[in-house]
């Protein structure tokens, strides 16, 4: 029986897909749920009742969320927190903890922002409802907040003087492979404005191809378990929002 059951939507990478790579860079044993078959206990249907126990003293709001043993959590961020030490995806230190946490929580705010670029009024509306207020805003994220996320991912990595590119001393870190998904996503969303800032901040882009060449990272990008981007998904490709 697996470790870990990840709970997230079928169909996209999503925020599950930051879960996703931390379990997978450690060979963690997961079931992702809701992709299993149902007669095996997995389908939308378990991931929903599971969203609902009515006995869950801990429920979360939305997935992704992460069941193991007693323990439900949600929150991308705090799943990570919880996972980090019995993964050997954080370091030792507790100021090693709250900073990889700190710089976890600064990437949820920009992939939060990813997508408001598409849904800048209402996630419960279509975008096609919203185009006329995504153009402005995706503008904005293009010229003003991609530069100054990625900015300060940047001088992170200067700062950090260890040896290799970590965003933290010297070992792979939770954060790092969440700050890859981020350049993944931005990369296929925004493909003009992600390399035209990327091309400035030359750290943040070699972590970028470090993780996708870690052996783990490597097999599992080419398995069926990554899904591919799409537009239902939080990084979409709506060519007419690339303020590149
Ligand atoms: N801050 C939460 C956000 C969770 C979230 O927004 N989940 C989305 C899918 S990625 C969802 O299902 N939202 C449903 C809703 O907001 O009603 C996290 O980082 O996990």
């Amino acid at each position: 029986m697996a470790d870990y059951e990840l709970h997230y939507w079928t169909g996209i990478q999503g925020r599950g897909e930051f879960v996703r790579l931390a379990l997978e860079a450690a060979g963690a044993s997961y079931v992702d749920v809701a992709r299993g078959p149902e007669a095996e206990g997995g389908g939308d249907g378990a991931l929903m009742r599971r969203l609902r126990h009515a006995s869950n003293p801990t429920p979360s709001f939305a997935p992704p969320f992460l069941v193991h043993g007693d323990f439900c959590i949600g929150q991308t961020a705090a799943i990570l927190i919880y996972l980090g030490p019995r993964l050997g995806l954080v370091g030792k230190t507790e100021r090693d903890v709250l900073w990889t946490h700190q710089l976890q929580l600064t990437i949820a705010d920009m992939v939060s922002e990813a997508h408001d670029s598409h849904h800048p009024i209402s996630s419960s509306l279509y975008y096609e409802d919203q185009k006329d207020a995504a153009l402005e805003r995706a503008k904005d994220f293009c010229t003003h907040r991609i530069p100054k996320f990625l900015t300060w991912f940047e001088q992170v990595l200067e700062r950090n003087d260890a040896p290799g590119t970590h965003l933290v001393g010297a070992q792979l870190s939770y954060a790092d492979l969440s700050l890859f998904q981020l350049v993944e996503g931005l990369r296929y969303a925004f493909p003009k404005a992600a390399a035209a800032a990327l091309s400035e901040r030359p750290l943040v882009a070699q972590l970028h191809d470090n993780v996708r060449r870690l052996p783990r990272i490597r097999d599992y990008l080419k398995s069926r378990r990554r899904l591919a981007f799409n537009e239902q998904g939080i990084f979409r490709r709506y060519p007419e929002l690339d303020a590149g």
